[in-house]
């Protein structure tokens, strides 16, 4: 009987190794799998922490190599890795491929401006690691473009410097503490852009809007701070804003040392009502970038809020700070623009 078994079993043991092998080879696929997988989410949450986020660098040529206030300039960023390979893995969040934002060193003037907003955008360029925007800078003096994109690995905020010539000069700062301003309302050239540059005093053929700013009375650097806005028009609280670039307000803050900007976004308080939430791609990102620099995702946005909107921010040292908003109203880009002191 025995002998009869092992016979039975001889015939049936090359069959046997054979699958064994096989699931040898599944399940070694299988843990691969996993492993891959939990690296992955593991880059996209503490990719500052991982050892192996690749460094990116932006180059930025000029044309024309030397900018003057008034004339238009193309400005291409080329992005590269570490070994100075293009980096063409670049991911679309708050609805653009990558985004920048201009702003003057006297913090007067702002742009935000991307790749999408213009026509002549070339995807073959973009394959090679180059993306193209266009801007006319106002006036003569410097410039810090903050340019913010995402890889399947981290997300980076990276700066450059521009100096602008020209006969047009660039004003003196002001320091403008009030709390209650009108806002000007500037027509959306469709799809959420708006591609000119805007200063805060300028206000030509726009229709005017009214923001209120509640901050405390002392900043600290380094701590927490909840700044609250509130939208009027005619003496009515606005309740129909809509969200632009994927959530409800923009914000640039830029300090006087004009060394970083800080790309955050604003939340709707007591914003609880799921069947109107438009899901944020980036809910529940934990941020894992150096302080002062770079975007910062908050919450959801829903499809008409309003009047309040609120800013959750840290200011990584003491200083003035200018604290640059965005947000739409109709077809309307409102730039709501504060200025904070912050001590030590
Ligand atoms: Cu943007």
């Amino acid at each position: 009987m025995q002998s009869q078994n092992s016979r039975f079993f001889s015939v049936f043991r090359p069959i046997v190794r054979v699958i064994c092998q096989y699931c040898t080879v599944a399940i070694v696929f299988i843990l691969l799998f996993f492993q891959i997988g939990v690296t992955q989410e593991h880059g996209g949450h503490n990719a500052r922490k991982a050892h192996n986020t690749p460094p990116l660098n932006v180059a930025l040529h000029t044309d024309p190599q030397t900018i003057s206030a008034g004339a238009p300039a193309v400005l291409t960023f080329h992005l590269t890795d570490g070994s100075g390979e293009p980096v063409t893995d670049l991911m679309v969040h708050h609805a653009r491929v990558l985004h920048v934002l201009i702003i003057s060193e006297n913090l007067q003037i702002i742009g935000h401006i991307h790749p999408e907003d213009f026509e002549s955008r070339d995807i073959l360029a973009e394959l090679a690691g180059m993306y193209t925007v266009h801007f006319t800078f106002p006036a003569a003096g410097r410039y810090i473009l903050a340019v913010d994109v995402m890889t399947a690995d981290a997300e980076f905020a990276k700066y450059v410097y521009v100096d602008v010539g020209g006969e047009a000069k660039m004003a003196d700062m002001v320091q403008d503490f009030r709390r209650e301003k009108a806002v000007f309302g500037y027509t959306d050239e469709g799809g959420d852009r708006y591609t000119k540059a805007v200063s805060l005093t300028d206000a030509r053929d726009a229709s005017v809007y009214h923001a209120k700013m509640v901050a405390p009375e002392r900043i600290k650097a380094g701590e927490m701070v909840h700044i609250t806005y509130h939208f009027s028009r005619d003496g009515k609280s606005l309740t129909d804003l809509v969200p632009f670039l994927d959530a409800p307000m923009h914000f640039a803050i830029v300090s006087t040392r004009l060394d970083g900007v800080v790309h955050t976004h604003g939340t709707v308080p007591g914003n609880a009502n799921a069947n109107k939430m438009m899901k944020d791609p980036h809910t529940g990102h934990k941020m894992e970038k150096e302080p002062a620099t770079g975007h910062q995702h908050q919450g959801t946005t829903p499809e008409k809020f309003g009047p309040t909107v609120m800013l959750m921010t840290t200011f990584p040292e003491a200083g003035l700070y200018q604290i640059f908003g965005q947000l739409k109203h109709a077809d309307q880009i409102l730039w709501p623009s504060f200025m904070v002191e912050v001590e030590n």
